[in-house]
């Protein structure tokens, strides 16, 4: 296939890899009219099917939709004789595939590209590979797949071995053959639970080294299931459309059912639904928070180790393959074809690492802490350095020289997966920080292939040459990717998804984990706002509109998609009385905030009568005097309650340790300003001359609020300066409103959508205040004096139309003297901070609060506490 007189020096694209993503590259920039060069190391198409050949290699998305859709008369021409094909019968399709479009002749097998330099000057790459050719080419794309390269052996001795060495992931074209052999298995991931059992039925002796005992559900192979073939055959243009805007990439209905509140035969038959279908997207769909609640990962994980407890019958081996040590889903899940019965076999055993490690391999087999082993064949299956290995591995050096290996030598940092900065015109298909191994590949590498032939064109419409992302940009989204994997359970598992199976290597979440259908919006709208984050340049000019394409918390997202879909009143159309109403029953079944030590409630004598509030007592050995924080709900003067607010009280008390009183005040329009304040002031009184009785100590209180709530908080604060008392430790203040000037630029940027609208703060300030008011310090506390005034923490959220009046006080604070901390809750809502259990996301905002509540008194119980 090699012709090297004939390959051009000049290419528009090189692509490394042919596999599944560089096949359909090819195909599309052969359609863009470019002139294309692939190469890969390997002697044929195929990528991981080429290399991946050991017994039982199989795919684990059923195959139906483990395939191109680009191509709809293949697609009915072509029929996968099971429901998980074998590795043969995948690299035949491609073979067909690459046969068919007759896309060998751009193809240069058994070359491996050995580094590749962007050369400013030129506006283009500089490619070399290991036949001692240069290429150049504008545009660089890297197809080399998330688990190509294979991680090298981290054993002690691992080179000593005088038997058959095997690796899963580049096992001989020509096959083992292991009769009669007493063979070790390495590692129990995907590789080595597909291949044990077929091994075992060929050696004389087969020993299994687990480190990390695996989640693995069977399969239960065998014809395509009817019912998806049924859909695909009714339409399949519908079918492929679904895939592409499912969250995995395979079309499945997400259930909204809650592992914690289902009934415990509604879990039982979900589970052995899901067990029986033998489908990971079905596994790992048994319950809506699986993937975020320990408790409910628990049920599903329980039912998975109940199964193998009953298919293993020794009862010791049985437990050392019970994952125990990982929630279920965080590291990949396997599907298996008898995998754990093979333990059953009298010739099969398994060593548990955990008790007996590996102290070397010797010359003639394995040597643990407690025993020697003698093998005539060892078989890697100890996996790969995943989704940046081979990128890294490449060599490549863009910008100034800097080479991709130096600059995620923290871990990777790409915009969308896509691309990265300092790196013009080099793309990556399917790479670190897209859905890539978290979904169906054939979709999210079709989405991907698209993308870069739609952007090319694009430019090249546009006069346009090279492309990159900007520093913002790639910031943005890598903090993004982030976010969305901070929210799951994900992050806690030492996984090859977190880069820990690899000594050294940075540990940072690499997948994607938002969903193929929120990835592939995310990417649409970048196209469609003029490649927003993307610097292109050429001879049509330059142009780059800078900006995030994604800086909402993903769950905070949701939230906001799930009370959309609920299409509710805007509470500004309501009454007061409905308003109150609405808000009552929207929170009904919510969850309800962390235990405290203890609940009681009373009432304080107000101004114009009494006033109830509710304390929370932190739970604890100590059951003596803790500080005080009086606390005012929000709900804009005319909203809210004891209740509205019962989570997040007993939240700020559980991670402050003080004592919260949550006090009700009069509302607007049946009182009007300044009674809300007035009443604040006088629960403030009222909790510093009872603070003993309230198991408070005396002199150590301070004041909360959120929203209106922390409006009248800020205004008692002022009041008791002017009134020479009581001493306030402290003020929280979270998403206050401390000013009726509406101008400000977030009232423009957040004034709708993010439920606390421009329409309905105006409602509120009407209820309360007239506008003849609104400028009373006791109104706008920004408009007062702030000399004197107590240390404050003050709360703004990112999409808050008060976020710029809650900076402005802060800021106005410190000007006057007053210590003030800002904590800036990122992505965040008004409102979602307050969601406690909801917004997880919510939680680490928080323990800056309960770290600001704390810091606002000397006690040292509390400073304890917290260490
Ligand atoms: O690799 P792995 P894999 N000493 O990393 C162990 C895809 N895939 O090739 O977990 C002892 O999952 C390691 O132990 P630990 C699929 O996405 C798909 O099996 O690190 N043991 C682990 O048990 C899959 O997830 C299919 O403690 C060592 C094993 O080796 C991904 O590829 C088929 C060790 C490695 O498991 C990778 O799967 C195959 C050491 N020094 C693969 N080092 C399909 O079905 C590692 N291990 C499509």
């Amino acid at each position: 296939m090699n012709k090297p007189a004939s390959v051009p020096e000049h290419f528009d694209a090189v692509v490394v890899g042919a596999g599944f993503s560089g096949l359909y590259m090819l195909y599309r920039l052969r359609q863009l009219g470019l002139s294309v060069k692939v190469f890969d190391s390997a002697g044929d198409v195929g990528g991981t099917w080429y290399w991946n050949r050991y017994p039982g290699a199989r795919c684990d998305i059923p195959t139906t939709d483990y395939t191109y859709s680009f191509d709809p008369e293949l697609e009915k021409e072509w029929t996968w004789s099971e429901k998980y094909a074998t590795q043969p019968e995948i690299l035949e399709y491609l073979r067909v595939v690459a046969d068919r479009h007759g896309l060998r002749s751009d193809i240069e097998f058994s070359t491996a590209v050995t580094s590749a330099r962007w050369d400013e000057p030129e506006q283009g790459w500089r490619i070399t590979t290991d036949r001692g050719k240069e290429i150049r080419c504008r545009y660089y794309i890297m197809a080399t797949g998330c688990l190509s390269m294979p991680k090298s052996p981290d054993i002690e001795g691992a080179g000593r071995f005088a038997g058959q060495v095997y690796f899963t992931s580049r096992w001989p074209h020509e096959g083992a053959d292991f009769t009669g052999q007493r063979v070790a298995v390495i590692g129990t991931g995907s590789s080595g639970i597909q291949s044990i059992p077929l091994i075992a039925r060929q050696a004389r002796q087969l020993t299994v080294f687990q480190r990390t005992a695996n989640f693995s559900i069977p399969a239960h192979n065998g014809p395509a299931p009817a019912g998806r073939l049924e859909q695909l055959d009714e339409d399949r243009d519908a079918y492929r459309h679904a895939a592409r805007w499912s969250r995995g990439g395979v079309p499945i209905d997400p259930t909204d059912v809650l592992g914690g509140t289902a009934s415990e035969s509604v879990r039982r038959e979900r589970f052995e639904a899901a067990w029986e279908q033998g489908e990971l997207f079905g596994i790992l769909n048994v319950f809506a928070d699986q993937g975020v609640n320990p408790a409910s990962n628990d049920i599903v994980a329980e039912m998975i180790r109940e199964k193998i407890r009953s298919a293993v019958k020794d009862p010791g081996t049985a437990e050392a393959l019970c994952p125990k040590d990982h929630y279920f889903g965080t590291k990949r899940p396997c599907l298996d074809t008898g995998y754990f019965e093979t333990y059953n076999l009298p010739h099969v055993r398994l060593v548990d690492l955990r008790k007996q490690p590996i102290v070397s391999i010797t010359e003639d087999g394995i040597e643990t802490a407690d025993e020697s082993f003698g093998f005539d064949a060892i078989v890697y299956a100890t996996g790969f350095d995943a989704m940046t290995g081979a990128l890294v591995a490449a060599d490549v050096a863009g910008r100034d020289g800097l080479s991709l290996e130096e600059k995620w030598a923290a871990g990777p940092s790409t915009y969308l997966g896509l691309m990265t900065a300092g790196f013009p015109n080099f793309f990556m298909l399917t790479g670190p920080g897209s859905p890539s191994v978290l979904s169906n590949m054939t979709v999210s590498i079709e989405q991907h292939v698209d993308w870069v032939a739609r952007c090319l064109e694009d430019m090249r419409e546009e006069g346009l040459e090279t492309i990159e992302p900007t520093a913002l940009a790639e910031a943005g989204w890598d903090q993004h990717v982030q976010d969305c994997g901070a929210i799951t359970l994900y992050p806690t598992a030492n996984s090859w998804y977190m880069g820990a199976n690899v000594p050294g290597k940075p540990r940072v979440f690499l997948p994607y984990i938002g969903g193929v259908d929120a990835y592939r919006q995310a990417c649409d709208e970048v196209a469609s706002q003029d490649y927003l984050g993307f610097r292109m340049t050429g001879p049509g000019g330059a142009r780059c509109r800078d900006g995030v394409v994604r800086s909402m918390q993903p769950d905070v997202a949701m939230v906001l998609e799930f009370v959309a879909a609920l299409g509710l009143p805007p509470m500004e159309t309501l009454s007061a009385a409905d308003a109150r109403a609405l808000m009552t029953a929207t929170a009904e079944g919510r969850p309800p905030g962390p235990e405290v030590g203890e609940v009681a409630e009373g009432v304080i004598p107000g101004p114009a009568g009494d006033l109830p509030y509710r304390l929370y007592r932190p739970a604890g050995p100590s059951g003596g005097p803790r500080p005080l924080v009086v606390y005012f709900h929000g709900g804009g003067w005319v909203l809210g309650n004891l209740d509205s607010d019962d989570p997040l009280c007993r939240d700020l008390c559980a991670r402050s340790g003080a004592v919260v009183v949550s006090v009700n005040y009069r509302h607007a329009p049946e009182a009007r300003f300044p009674a809300a304040a007035l009443d604040a002031f006088a629960a403030v009184q009222w909790a510093d001359a009872n603070a003993i009785e309230l198991g408070g100590i005396p002199g150590q209180l301070a004041v909360a609020g959120w929203s209106a709530g922390a409006n009248v908080a800020a205004v008692a604060c002022q009041l008791a300066r002017d009134a020479v008392g009581p001493r306030i430790s402290g003020q929280l203040l979270i998403c206050p409103v401390v000013d009726s000037d509406m101008t400000r630029p977030s009232y423009a940027e957040n004034g709708d959508g993010y439920i606390l609208t421009t329409a309905l703060m105006r409602w509120f300030w009407d209820h309360y205040a007239d506008p003849a008011d609104r400028g009373d310090p006791r109104a706008a506390p920004l408009r007062g004096d702030l000399e004197g005034l107590p240390p404050a923490c003050v709360v703004a959220a990112d999409f808050d139309p008060l976020r710029d009046e809650g900076v402005a006080y802060a800021r106005a604070l410190e000007a006057a003297g007053v210590p003030a901390r800002l904590a800036r809750a990122r992505g965040h809502t008004h409102t979602s901070v307050t969601m406690v259990d909801v917004v997880i996301s919510g939680a680490p905002v928080r323990a800056g609060i309960g770290e600001a509540l704390r810091d606002f008194f000397p006690s040292a119980e509390l400073q304890e506490q917290a260490s």
